[in-house]
């Protein structure tokens, strides 16, 4: 018997756009020369010369017409801001952490629990690096080490749960370093380096196990965990018929602490939340964050923007919100596998990452091929990205030699809410133009490198 054919049924977006921010469109030569200023880093382009920025989802978001009308309520108070009790009811009501500190965004939190829980000579284990965290654990004196599971190293692996943390690996480091020598587990959900990949709950559980049998505490970095939250739903047994919220609640409640920054799941502009169960932990953040941010009510920010962040929480677990986000990153992984362009799989939640290293075969990784990659599609269309390889794994702190990742990837960052197919149509074939033309490819010196953090200010030529 002939088999029905599936009728096709299409999702959009549960939003309707109501204001708009008109772009410039560019010419290839304006872009070249804008390309060449910028020293071929694209943090360093001026923002009116990209047309579409897919730098990043930080901060880059679109607050929605209730987030709009919560900043009219701003309370302005030095001390005691209503908007501050609201968040701190709300970081109560989805996170389940009862102690909270404004911050005014994620690396400020970093920053804090670092200098409270690190002491020189320790050890930090965490499911792979983040720039801003690695860099405040090691300026706080410890030793970073990565024990998340192999397959994330490896861009075409398709596991479901590339963030998931290596068990065996995490007890030999206990083993060799002692408990006490670890000053926590920093365990990150979704994997913002690996390519936004999950971790699972089951893992998560494995680790909370091993933790408490050798006291070690367990802090989370929940900057996109709504991405994980739906990750978890829509792929591990046991949880399809759970909602995001109840999800969430169970996965902090597996750490002792956490820190989000607030810009991107919380879809704000600016924003940072430090949280924990441990009352000492909190006296010590709420005395440190007036000498580094400002009073502990508002932290380093307006009323509004806590207002801002207190009502973006609310949307933020809503499952349809999160299923376009996700769709849209997974539509845009769609067009570019039709072009047959290589990129880390499985499909993350808030980017795709394009494998530089398959993609420019040619060029040595000293001679920084997703740094050019990046370089490449802004000349090509104005879309802008982000160099995630050797410039920003830095270099060693011991040896000064470049850290050589097994990573070498660019970051095509979906910010909420903002664009439109149309837009992701034009990077697709952007993308896919470069690639055509990749042979023809060379790569770049660095001629400018900065002590901390240097993908953000670092200067580059292009090799002859
Ligand atoms: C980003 F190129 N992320 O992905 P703050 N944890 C996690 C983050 O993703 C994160 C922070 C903590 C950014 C901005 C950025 O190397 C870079 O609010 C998982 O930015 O201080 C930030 O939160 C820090 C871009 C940060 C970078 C560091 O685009």
């Amino acid at each position: 018997m002939a088999k029905k054919k599936e009728k096709k049924r299409s999702w959009a977006e549960p939003f309707k756009i109501k204001v708009v921010e008109p772009i410039k469109m560019t010419t290839r030569e304006h872009r070249e020369k804008a390309m060449k200023q910028a020293g071929y880093n694209t943090f360093l382009l001026k923002s009116e010369d990209v047309y579409i920025d897919l730098l990043t989802d930080s901060g880059t978001n679109a607050m929605s017409d209730r987030q709009w009308a919560g900043m009219m309520l701003g309370d302005e108070a030095y001390a005691g801001s209503k908007n501050f009790y609201y968040l701190e009811s709300n970081v109560k009501k989805y996170y389940g952490m009862p102690y909270f500190v404004p911050m005014h965004q994620g690396r400020a939190a970093e920053h804090i629990i670092s200098k409270i829980l690190i002491k020189p000579g320790d050890y930090v284990a965490g499911n792979m690096y983040f720039t801003t965290t690695k860099l405040h654990q090691e300026l706080a004196g410890a030793t970073f080490v990565d024990v998340i599971i192999k397959e994330a190293h490896k861009p075409s692996n398709t596991h479901k749960f590339k963030g998931n943390i290596d068990i065996q690996k995490l007890e030999d480091l206990i083993n060799k370093v002692g408990a006490k020598k670890l000053a926590y587990i920093s365990m990150a959900g979704p994997v913002n380096m690996a390519g936004g990949q999950p971790f699972s709950m089951e893992n998560l559980k494995a680790v909370r196990k091993l933790a408490k049998k050798y006291g070690v505490k367990m802090w989370f970095d929940a900057t996109r965990v709504m991405e994980n939250a739906y990750f978890i739903k829509v792929r591990e047994k046991g949880y399809e018929n759970k909602s995001l919220q109840v999800i969430l609640k169970e996965m902090c409640s597996y750490f002792d602490g956490l820190w989000v920054s607030a810009k991107k799941d919380l879809m704000v502009n600016i924003g940072g939340i430090f949280a924990t169960r441990s009352k000492k932990v909190f006296d010590a953040a709420r005395n440190m964050v007036v000498v580094y941010e400002g009073l502990h009510t508002y932290g380093g920010l307006a009323g509004r923007d806590m207002e801002a962040m207190a009502r973006g929480m609310e949307e933020m677990v809503s499952f349809d919100n999160i299923k376009a986000r996700v769709g849209q990153v997974e539509y845009l992984g769609n067009r570019l596998k039709e072009f047959g362009i290589p990129f880390v799989k499985p499909i993350g939640g808030h980017a795709i990452f394009l494998d530089a290293k398959a993609f420019l075969p040619h060029i040595p990784q000293d001679e920084f091929p997703a740094q050019t990659l990046a370089a490449e599609i802004y000349i090509d269309s104005g879309v802008r990205t982000m160099e995630r390889g050797i410039v920003s794994a830095g270099r060693n702190k011991k040896t000064g030699e470049h850290n050589y990742p097994k990573l070498e990837l660019v970051r095509i960052t979906l910010p909420r809410r903002v664009y439109t197919q149309a837009h992701i149509d034009v990077t697709a074939e952007s993308v896919a133009e470069v690639f055509e033309n990749r042979k023809k490819i060379k790569g770049l010196k660095m001629v400018y490198e900065p002590a901390y953090l240097r993908f953000f200010q670092g200067r580059f030529e292009r090799l002859k």
